[in-house]
C-alpha cells in the first residue's frame, strides 16, 4: 500500500463490511496506476479518528478523498467539513439498512457551503468515484487525462462489438 506522502487518492470507509463493494474502486484506480491510501474510520465509531485524518490529509499529499459508508452515512460530510480536499461520497446498501437509500440522503444532503461529490449506490457508485477521482486529477496530469480518453474509447467499442453481434 502508497504511503499517505504519495498517493494522491485517498479511499476511507466506514467498516471492513464496506470492503467488498470497494474493492472495485480500488481496482478501477489501479486501473488507472493509482494506488490509494485505504483506511477504515468511522465518523460514529472512531470520530477523533477521522477529525485527525481530514485534518492532515492536504498535509499528506491527499488530493481527492473517496468515502463509503452505509445507514447514516456521515463520513463524507464529517471529512469535508474539516478539509478544502474534494470528498466523492459512496453509499451504501447495509444489512437491516434501507436499500442505501438512507447512505444516499444522509451523503448527498449537505447544507451548502460545504460540498459532497455523492456517487450512486453501491458498486456503480464506487467505481464512478475511481473514475471521477482520476478525472479531477487529469485536469493537472496530462497523461491521467490520455488515459480517460483511452478507457472511454474502449468501453464505447465494447457497447459497439455487444450490438454488433446482435445484429
Ligand atoms: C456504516 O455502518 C459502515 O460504513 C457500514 O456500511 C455500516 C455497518 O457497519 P458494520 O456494522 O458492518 O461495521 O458506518
Amino acid at each position: 500500500m502508497a504511503s499517505e506522502k504519495t498517493a494522491p487518492v485517498a479511499v476511507v470507509m466506514g467498516s471492513d463490511s464496506d470492503m467488498d463493494v470497494m474493492e472495485s474502486c480500488i481496482e478501477q484506480l489501479r486501473h488507472f496506476g493509482i494506488e490509494p491510501v485505504v483506511r477504515i474510520i468511522s465518523a460514529h465509531r472512531t470520530p477523533q479518528v477521522a477529525a485527525e485524518f481530514a485534518d492532515t490529509a492536504a498535509a499528506n499529499g491527499i488530493k481527492v478523498i473517496i468515502t463509503a459508508a452505509g445507514m447514516a452515512a456521515h463520513l463524507a460530510g464529517a471529512l469535508a467539513g474539516r478539509t478544502t480536499l474534494p470528498v466523492i461520497g459512496v453509499p451504501l446498501v447495509s444489512a437491516g439498512g434501507l436499500e442505501g437509500i438512507d447512505a444516499l440522503l444522509s451523503t448527498i444532503q449537505m447544507p451548502p457551503g460545504v460540498p459532497v461529490a455523492s456517487m450512486a449506490i453501491g458498486k456503480a457508485g464506487a467505481k464512478n468515484a475511481a473514475i471521477f477521482a482520476v478525472q479531477i486529477l487529469a485536469l493537472s496530469d496530462k497523461d491521467l487525462r490520455e488515459q480517460l480518453v483511452k478507457f472511454r474509447r474502449t468501453q464505447q467499442q465494447k457497447v459497439i462489438e455487444k450490438d454488433s453481434a446482435l445484429q
